[in-house]
């Protein structure tokens, strides 16, 4: 499995504002944020895209919201509302191949997006 930034920032290579973290998922801020929120959720696993998620794996990406809905609730915006998103591959904006649940909010989220 090819090594991302992000295994970097699961093993502690590279430094991250690390807000979660158990033994199968880990939670950061985007070093880019697009929101006064914006968090990523990865899987420690090393699945590099939606495409590559497998029937075994359905409890741990369920995971990744469970994470998603406790931080955003955290972080305030549980009531006012947020975006969860995963790009996937190119024409998605894709850019870093480790799985990873954008969670946005603090302010209102257009739609549709560009
Ligand atoms: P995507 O385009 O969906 O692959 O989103 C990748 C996101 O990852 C993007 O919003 C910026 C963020 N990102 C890229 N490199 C780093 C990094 O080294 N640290 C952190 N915290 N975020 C990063």
């Amino acid at each position: 499995m090819s090594e991302t930034i992000f295994s970097k920032i699961i093993k502690r290579e590279i430094p991250a504002d690390i807000i979660f973290e158990n033994e199968r998922v880990l939670a950061f801020r985007d070093i880019n944020p697009q929101a006064p929120v914006h968090v990523l959720v990865i899987p420690k696993k090393a699945i590099p895209t939606v495409n590559d998620i497998h029937p075994e794996d359905q409890e741990l990406i369920g995971e990744l919201f469970t994470v998603a809905a406790q931080i955003a609730a955290e972080e305030g915006i549980a009531k006012s509302g947020y975006r969860t998103v995963f790009n996937c591959n190119e024409d998605g904006g894709q850019e870093v191949y480790h799985l990873h649940l954008h969670l946005m909010g603090g302010r209102v989220m257009h739609w549709p997006p560009g």
